[in-house]
């Protein structure tokens, strides 16, 4: 068994990897600074003895270092991060602060204290808005906003170390993830979190466009499987992939699965196109298949009706 360091423990997707972890028999010990990380995130985790939590902003220089030394994980998650491409093109600053400069800060503690691994979230915002579908890793990537450029020089930076200082280092492009414990709370969050949200009120939903643009849905369970198995496997190699599901789903669709669930509420409503928008999206699965052998399990329908059950 292991012991990993997860970075943004609290939030959406590092509340996840770490249940998983400690459901895998590993130890964890989560970071965050509860910006936007929510201890309710954490209720399971903290109830096992092999969890434990450090409140600490790893974005100012040195915060982990004393937290590594002690701790001496297999392998860091680094999860930490400004999540919002909007909070990014608002706050270019605290983007480079927080996307940027704790990446760097989390390769420096992996270096002074021999940690052997490191998982990044990165993301499909680093593509830009690439037409030439699906996504594959060979893919031009030119970012459209500081928070594709920042999870792009972050990949860089967590390459570099690990070249020179014998770190694997594996960076999870993520694609759209949705699933329990994603906050709904800004117009900017994930649209399947917004309309799970306003069906549960009893709200009519509104499509921006006719509906019939695509994503790469994938559920927080594959995405936080994709994180253990890029921790824990042994044998792996350096390198980035797309974690998707290499299937597109139209918005139609998701607010079909609502529909179907919720029929008092009223039919969803639409508006203009937002500004920017990418009508497509979808990436290639085989790059995270062949190097990590994860592929994602959850179809978007069984992920809609968990949230659905749960609400
Ligand atoms: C995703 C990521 C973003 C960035 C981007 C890169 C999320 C939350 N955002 O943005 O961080 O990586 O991909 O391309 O994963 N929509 C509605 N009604 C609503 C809200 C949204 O119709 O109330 C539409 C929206 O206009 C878009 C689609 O739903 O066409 C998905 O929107 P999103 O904000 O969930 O995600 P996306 O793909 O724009």
């Amino acid at each position: 068994m292991a012991h990993i360091l997860v970075t943004g423990a609290a939030g959406f997707i590092g509340s996840h990897t770490a249940d998983q972890l400690l459901a895998a028999g590993h130890d964890v010990t989560g970071v965050d600074n509860f910006r936007t990380g929510r201890r309710a995130n954490l209720a399971a985790a903290l109830a096992s003895p092999r969890f434990a939590l450090v409140e600490r902003d790893v974005a100012a220089a040195g915060q982990l270092n004393d937290i590594v030394a002690r701790v001496r994980p297999d392998a860091i998650i680094h999860l930490a991060a400004l999540v919002s491409v909007q909070e990014s093109i608002a706050n270019p600053e605290l983007n480079y602060a927080l996307n940027v400069q704790a990446t760097h800060h989390v390769a420096e503690a992996a270096r002074l204290h021999g940690v052997r691994r490191i998982v990044f979230a990165s993301s499909a915002a680093i593509y830009g808005d690439a037409t030439d579908l699906p996504i594959r890793e060979t893919t031009a990537t030119h970012p459209i906003s500081p928070y594709g450029a920042a999870k792009l020089a972050s990949e860089a930076l967590l390459l570099g170390h690990g070249a020179a200082f014998g770190i694997t280092v594996r960076c999870q492009r993520y694609f759209n993830v949705f699933g329990p414990r994603q906050d709904p709370a800004s117009p900017y969050s994930g649209v399947i979190s917004i309309f799970d949200r306003r069906y549960r009120e009893g709200k009519a939903v509104t499509i921006f466009g006719d509906g019939r643009q695509t994503r790469d849905f994938i559920s927080v369970h594959d995405v936080a499987r994709a994180n253990v198995i890029a921790a824990t496997k042994p044998g792996i190699d350096s390198g980035a992939a797309n974690i998707c599901t290499g299937r597109a789903t139209t918005l139609n669709d998701v607010v079909g699965v609502f529909s179907r669930s919720y029929p008092a509420v009223p039919a969803c409503t639409h508006a203009a196109a937002r500004t920017g928008d990418i009508v497509h999206s979808l990436g290639a699965s085989d790059a995270a298949a062949a190097a990590l052998g994860f592929r994602a399990e959850v179809d978007v329908e069984t992920g809609l009706q968990e949230l659905i059950r749960l609400g």
